[in-house]
């Protein structure tokens, strides 16, 4: 740990707090760069843990989708898997343990955050191993899969219960994922829960700031999903739940992001013959201004283990309406910033949908309500500080 109190780079974060009177940390993150929950928090952990006066080290393959310009505090260190004719399947999890060794040794980290168990906490404690005598203590965020999928796949489980074992402390992002990785993984590590969080400066109610009349008229209702398109959030069910709010009203909807069902779900909007009111954005960064222009955020998943989308809509004052799953409930009250209804239930969705949509007072107010919960339980700035005492929990040896 070094320094006193450090000036704040980009006064977005930390809530335009710019200056923060305690020893300063260097802390290694490494996490899915790709579009992705998981990758997104991650990003934003760092960011505002370098606005905070940490210095941060982003460790992986590319450099993750919501990084910032570069900062003095923000550093990017590439993993290169060297491939061999020999390697049908490169080692990533072994180039990345040596890279977080060499980034550890010679910026002399403080300790390593992984978020993703699978395989970043297994190159954590390969590296931390390798830095012996040296210390270099790893915390764990689990995030769903890395759980819930473990839990179907045998194959991984001895090794990721090993690694989350291993770790110097372990996180899990809802009440929910906890109470799976104790049931998967046994009792025998603590996991303490430290929710997602959104900034709440960035995401905020901003009427203008997005282009709403490229995508819709006045007269025209705006519903909204984004999402990395794989089959867990049931992009179909989206375009099955606009064709019936479709029929009813005039909308348009946006999907944002892309995947692997989104030909699945460009073929359904033909077939219900409603292609010309779904626009199609593919990946893109400033969600925000995207999310602001929407009237409803739709959100079917048949599992979420937090739902940041959820989230963020809420911090823009966008009323969800979401499965009722995983760690969903956690996040959104049902009929106060959104409703909850069970995966696949389309029609119940789409008339949910509608009573928000038809009902101005109804939407207003639900977006107000979602805005004061992502203040009250969610900001960066109610939730950074458990991270930091966390890591100085772990640093002190009392992880
Ligand atoms: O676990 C995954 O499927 C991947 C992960 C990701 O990288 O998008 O998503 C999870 O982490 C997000 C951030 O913590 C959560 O908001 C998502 O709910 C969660 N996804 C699932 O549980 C399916």
């Amino acid at each position: 740990m070094s320094g006193e109190g450090t000036p704040v780079a980009d006064r977005r974060y930390s809530g335009g707090c710019h200056y923060i009177l305690q020893p300063s940390m260097k802390i290694g993150i490494t996490c899915y760069p790709t579009y992705g929950g998981s990758g997104v928090v991650a990003t934003e952990l760092g960011l505002e843990l370098a606005a905070r006066g940490h210095d941060v080290h982003f460790i992986s393959y590319a450099v993750p989708v919501r990084m910032a310009e570069p900062s003095e505090r923000i550093h990017f260190h590439e993993v290169e898997v060297m491939n061999y004719p020999l390697f049908d399947h490169p080692p990533y999890t072994l180039a990345l343990a040596t890279k977080m060794h060499n980034v550890a040794a010679n910026e002399g980290l403080d300790l390593l955050h992984v978020h993703y168990a699978i395989p970043h906490s297994v190159s954590a404690y390969l590296a931390r191993a390798m830095l012996r005598p040296a210390r270099l203590p790893f915390v764990t965020t689990l995030h769903g899969t890395d759980v819930t999928l473990v839990g179907a796949d045998r194959s991984y489980l001895p090794i990721t219960r090993f690694s989350i074992e291993q770790s110097d402390a372990v996180t899990a992002i809802s009440e929910y994922l906890r109470g799976v990785t104790e049931r998967e993984f046994g009792a025998r590590k603590t996991v303490e829960m430290i929710p997602n969080f959104v900034n709440c400066d960035v995401f905020q109610p901003a009427d203008g700031a997005c282009h709403r009349a490229m995508f819709a008229s006045d007269s025209e209702r705006l519903l909204a999903h984004l999402s990395n398109f794989r089959p867990v959030k049931r992009v179909t069910d989206v375009i099955e739940i606009f064709a019936l709010v479709r029929k009813e009203i005039r909308a348009r909807l946006l999907m944002i992001g892309d995947g692997p069902e989104r030909g699945e779900a460009e073929w359904m909007a033909r077939e219900r013959g409603i292609a010309r009111d779904v626009i199609f954005l593919g990946k893109q960064n400033q969600v925000q201004d995207l999310i602001n222009c929407a009237d409803v955020m739709l959100l079917p998943s048949d599992l979420e283990s937090f739902g940041l989308v959820a989230l963020e809509a809420m911090a823009c004052g966008v009323p969800c309406v979401c499965s009722r799953v995983g760690g969903l409930p956690e996040v959104v009250r049902e009929g106060v910033d959104g409703y909850l209804l069970e995966p696949r239930d389309v029609p119940g969705m789409a008339a949910k949908a509608l009573d928000i949509l038809t009902d101005p007072d109804r939407r207003e107010a639900m977006g107000r309500a979602g805005r004061e919960r992502a203040i009250n339980q969610f900001c960066s700035d109610k939730i950074i500080p458990l991270y930091e005492e966390l890591y100085r929990r772990v640093l002190d040896g009392d992880g």
